[in-house]
């Protein structure tokens, strides 16, 4: 990777997916875009609505972009709310991205999702190769998504790459319209107010990842040696899972008096609920190392200690 473009950039994984990659690549080699303005400064950006083809070959091309990361996609709620605009915009952007690179010759990472797994798929160490029949618009996005970039791969020689990434957690950008976003959410609440009412129940398991091994997962895989790829499109990777009550018990580590209510979103809790308990990332150790370096405890105490910092200065 040495001159990449990313859609998305202001999202929640492209917003720290830009200054990262800046700080490697250099600030000059990355150009961010997103459909909505930036006030960010360190490096290009341009305007970009990823159902443009043309404008997104058009960017591509004159940055002479050697690498796309795409990550521009509606999450797994706003799907559900609004699935033909998730359809054409998670699978029309793709569908772009992919035609760019394999027209430009560029190197292509587009994240999956634990999304992209359903009620019949094994709920518990889910394996990388298993059962693929979500119930949702998301995950039939994702799925589909997967099994495109394997074939722009395996038919026309783009260097595709991709994760099953699970609920990301971040002090930093907020998520929108997700399902795991309430492993986000408790933490503003437990220091803004000390209590959290979860629209998700007790009980319900799902994978996490803290955000710097996010990033570090995506680098670590776009720079892998790719003979020693066997998969592909995409891998699962995973730092943790927990329910509701596990996270609560954390944060009253730190915040001893933190209350922990619920309110349970049916539309939310039966994604949540086709959703794998836990997922096995076996095979993105084996065949790049993918490590993390955050456990449940170890994200709470740094994501307090962070968003305090930055609650104080907002
Ligand atoms: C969501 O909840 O939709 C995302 C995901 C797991 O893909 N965070």
């Amino acid at each position: 990777m040495k001159r990449i473009m990313i859609t998305g950039a202001l999202g929640q994984i492209g917003s720290e997916l830009t200054g990262k990659l800046r700080e490697i690549y250099g600030a000059e080699n990355v150009l961010a875009t997103d459909i909505r303005p930036s006030d960010d400064t360190s490096g290009p950006f341009e305007i970009l609505d990823v159902t443009d083809a043309q404008k997104m070959h058009d960017l591509a091309k004159d940055f002479g972009a050697d690498t796309m990361m795409h990550m521009a996609a509606l999450l797994s709620a706003t799907a559900e709310e609004k699935p033909l605009l998730a359809w054409n915009l998670n699978m029309g952007g793709l569908v772009n991205a992919l035609e760019a690179s394999r027209e430009l010759g560029m190197q292509f990472f587009t994240p999956s999702s634990i999304g992209a797994f359903g009620p019949s798929t094994p709920k518990t160490d889910t394996p990388q190769d298993t059962l693929q029949r979500p119930t949702t618009m998301y995950g039939v996005n994702k799925v589909a998504g997967e099994l495109l970039c394997d074939y722009y791969y395996q038919k026309f020689g783009v260097d595709t790459r991709g994760v099953r990434f699970p609920g990301l957690v971040s002090y930093v950008a907020q998520p929108g319209g997700g399902t795991t976003d309430y492993a986000v959410d408790i933490y503003y609440k437990a220091l803004e107010q000390g209590s959290y009412t979860s629209y998700i129940d007790k009980g319900t398991y799902m994978d996490m990842m803290y955000m710097p091994d996010a990033l570090q997962a995506i680098i670590d895989l776009m720079e892998a040696d790719p003979a020693k790829l066997v998969h592909r499109n995409a891998f699962n990777v995973t730092a943790m899972s927990f329910e509701p009550e596990e996270i609560a018990a954390s944060i009253r580590r730190h915040i001893p008096d933190f209350q922990m209510n619920y309110d349970v979103d049916p539309a939310r809790q039966a994604i949540a609920d086709s959703w794998p308990d836990s997922i096995d990332a076996s095979a993105a150790k084996q065949e790049w190392g993918f490590k993390t370096a955050y456990d449940l405890d170890a994200m709470t105490a740094d994501m307090l200690e962070k968003l305090k910092v930055k609650l104080q200065n907002a």
